[in-house]
């Protein structure tokens, strides 16, 4: 008999796809699309598909591990999960002792985006604990920052709207890979005489179905964007009586836009003048016309007044509120799970100090001295391939006194440098709920299969712990169903569209709807701001130490290089690392055959750049700067614009000889919200001679 358990695709994508596993004998035989799912309907990614292959893959850790020989040696033995707890215990029992519970700092990211096994593994032990708290900035702070400061709240329209659309704006986005998707109602719309504009330096997936591809320089977005209202409010395309009526700050903005005539814009952005003026005139003429961004766009020094500037355009052409226009970003904000319910901070000791996750390499090194951090304990997050400055982050987790934990499926290359190594379980393993970034839909995750060895959800570790610890409190020790009923009836209370969900609808349902899907965002005309309005002129953003008004600030990096004169600037490239198409940053990249499809750790670099230097296609070139290096072949391309060269992120190092392009990126915080800021990074690009 095949029994059928309803999921939920965990990994970190907008989409949160509805997946069924047929189990036989306790066995996954078979994983596919739930078909029933309003929106993900009956299909998958291409890194999804195989997911057996993940939850079977021969490389899954089954055992608690203890490091024996040299940091990062692979010198590892099998201890039982009482000694792990009991070593575990033992060591932070005498950190928090010398130096107090701050000393202690996890470091959890998007491995899973569960409720339970993210959000509440994030809050309640560690805030019970008093542990160092982690600023979680590493992927669209500024922008959730921006558009929350603007519109008061993120809401995005349903993926079907844009197929009202006339005219799609996508900027800095790649929905082909990264919100697969909305692809299918986007080509719809084309269908119907949609047009489509990629604003990206890349030509990315997206790009190659676009009408229209502009390659800006990288980080001038915000110039770009003032500069199109510029012209709007020139050549009066604008609609005052919205603007009137529902922002504040229009007379601010208009006399500063009086800062971004086309020629500067053109000299900034490095686009042709008459092709910025095309598309002002395009957007504010061609009606609805949806802006569509995501987080890729704002990694950047400047990505929170960048993403400022872009919401600018909406306003001015009154378009938000209008089905097929306005903004397209993020869907977070219909629902907050209730922080009373997944952190239990109102029981716990006042919050530790923050730490910014992307010093993660300059705080182990001793940026943070008050309180050095003696222990470390990573789950659901790979930062020595993904976080910035990696160099940096690998000699921390080299450092002797430092005690790390990595609770992980995979020998990561996180993993690699822990003292003690717990295994995990998988989706189809452990029970979950689920909202998306991209929909309304709540999915429930039933744990499909048995654990596979010892490995235990992050949940299940938090309980451990908490033992371990003495703490005694009811709501370390729920189940993971005790936990999504709290949450959920407590999340109810101010979102009465939950009020009819419970958690047995959900078992019985597998997935239910939220009444958002057919609303317009800001149809009301109503925005959650203190003004209530549009915040074109945004106290909240002085108040944050920014310019009130948008602005553009030049992004500059100086590739960690200082004044060293074997760096000249006029050699250098703007690397950008966006998403790979087969792998969810750095999850999914150990599966031998999507690493196949993505192809060898590469770097494309356009022909001029390329033959200045002396490289060919398929060149195995070494990509550096000041903060460090790692060797890559050379895509020669015209796909990146002269000046730029991109990577995908996402890559092991221990693929690629202990290096990858993280090696290279930078981990200065950006404009807002102590943003990363990836993609503002100066590098240099030679042939790797061989020898
Ligand atoms: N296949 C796949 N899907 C993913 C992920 C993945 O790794 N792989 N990651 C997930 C995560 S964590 C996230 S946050 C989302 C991100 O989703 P996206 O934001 O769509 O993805 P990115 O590739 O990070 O960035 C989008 C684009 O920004 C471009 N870009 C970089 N700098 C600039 C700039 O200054 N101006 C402009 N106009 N464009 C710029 C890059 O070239 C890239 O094509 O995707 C999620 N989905
Ligand atoms: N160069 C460059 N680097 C980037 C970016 C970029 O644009 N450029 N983008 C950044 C962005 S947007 C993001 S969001 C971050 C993402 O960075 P991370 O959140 O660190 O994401 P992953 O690399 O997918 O690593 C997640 C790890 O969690 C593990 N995992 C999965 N499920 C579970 C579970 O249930 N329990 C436990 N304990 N572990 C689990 C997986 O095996 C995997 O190793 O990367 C950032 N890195
Ligand atoms: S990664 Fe995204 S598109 Fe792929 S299965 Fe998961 S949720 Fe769906
Ligand atoms: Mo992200």
């Amino acid at each position: 008999m095949r029994a059928k358990a309803f999921g939920v695709c965990p990994h970190d994508c907008p989409d949160a796809c509805g997946v069924i596993t047929e189990v036989e004998n306790g066995r996954a035989v078979n994983f596919y699309a739930n078909p029933d799912h309003p929106v993900t309907q009956g299909w998958l990614c291409a890194k999804v598909r195989p997911y057996l292959d993940r939850v079977y893959h021969p490389d899954r850790l089954q055992y608690p591990l203890r490091r024996v020989g040299a940091k990062g040696s692979g010198d590892w033995e099998r201890i039982s999960w009482e000694e792990a707890l009991a070593e575990i215990g033992d060591r932070w029992r005498d950190i928090i002792a010398e130096y107090g519970a701050e000393a202690i700092l996890p470091y959890s990211y998007s491995g899973t985006l569960g409720m339970v096994q993210m959000d509440v593994c994030n809050g309640r032990f560690w805030n019970r604990l008093g542990a160092s708290q982690l600023e979680r900035s590493i992927c669209g702070a500024a922008a959730e920052t921006a558009v929350n400061a603007t519109l008061g709240v993120r809401r995005s329209p349903a993926y079907d709207h844009v197929e009202h659309s006339q005219l799609v704006v996508v900027w800095g986005h790649n929905p082909v890979s990264t919100a697969p998707h909305f692809m299918p109602h986007l080509r719809q719309a084309q269908r119907q005489g949609c047009q489509l504009v990629v604003i990206d330096p890349r030509r990315t997936r997206t790009a190659k179905g676009a009408d229209w591809h502009l390659a800006p320089r990288p980080a001038t977005d915000g110039a770009l964007a003032l500069g199109l209202a510029h012209i709007i409010v020139a050549e009066g395309l604008h609609n005052e009586a919205w603007l009137q009526a529902n922002t504040v700050g229009w007379p601010e903005l208009k006399a500063r836009l009086a800062d971004y005539p086309p020629q500067r814009v053109a000299e900034i952005t490095g686009l042709d003048e008459d092709d910025i003026i095309k598309l002002a005139r395009l957007y504010a003429t061609t009606k609805p016309g949806m802006i569509k961004i995501a987080d890729g766009l704002q990694r950047h020094r400047n990505g929170g007044q960048t993403v400022r500037a872009i919401l600018t355009l909406p306003a001015l052409t009154g378009q938000y509120g209008l089905c097929g226009g306005g903004l397209a970003y993020s869907a977070s904000g219909y629902t907050r799970w209730a922080s009373t319910t997944t952190d239990h901070w109102q029981d716990c000791p006042a919050p530790g100090r923050v730490v910014n996750m992307n010093r993660l390499g300059a705080v182990l090194l001793g940026e943070v001295q008050e309180t050095p951090i003696q222990a470390l304990y990573v789950f659901g997050a790979n930062p020595a391939a993904v976080s910035p400055n990696a160099g940096q982050i690998v000699a921390g987790l080299r450092r002797d006194d430092l005690f790390t934990v990595v609770h992980e499926l995979f020998m990561t290359d996180t993993a690699l440098y822990a003292d003690i190594v717990l295994p995990a379980t998988s989706q189809l393993e452990h029970v979950d709920l689920h909202k998306a970034y991209g929909h309304t839909v709540i999915g429930y995750n039933q744990a499909a299969i048995p654990p596979l060895g010892e490995s235990k959800s992050n949940w299940e570790v938090m309980g451990l712990l908490a033992r371990e610890m003495g703490f005694a409190e009811p709501w370390l020790h729920q189940s993971a169903d005790e936990v999504i009923a709290e949450v959920l009836a407590q999340t109810a209370v101010s979102y009465p569209a939950l009020r009819d969900i419970t958690l047995e609808r959900l078992q019985a349902e597998g997935q239910i709807s939220l009444p958002y899907a057919a609303q317009v965002p800001f149809a009301d005309g109503r925005f959650p701001t203190p003004s209530g309005k549009v915040e074109l002129y945004c106290q909240a953003m002085a108040d944050m130490g920014v310019d009130p008004l948008p602005q553009f600030v030049p992004s500059e990096d100086d590739g960690g290089v200082g004044s060293n004169g074997r760096y000249p600037k006029s050699q250098s490239l703007n690397l950008i690392t966006g998403a790979a198409h087969h792998f969810t940053t750095s999850s999914f990249a150990n599966l031998p055959a999507l690493r196949q499809r993505e192809g060898e750790p590469f770097v494309e670099i356009h022909p001029d750049d390329a033959a200045a230097r002396g490289i060919a296609n398929g060149d195995r070139v070494r990509v550096e700067n000041g903060r460090g290096w790692c060797e890559l072949t050379a895509v020669v391309t015209d796909a990146v614009r002269p000046g730029v060269a991109a990577s995908p992120k996402g890559y092991w190092s221990q693929h690629n000889g202990g290096r990858n392009i993280n090696w290279t990126t930078s981990d200065a915080l950006g404009d807002l919200a102590g943003q990363s800021t990836f993609h503002s990074n100066r590098i240099w690009i030679k042939p790797v001679i061989g020898d």
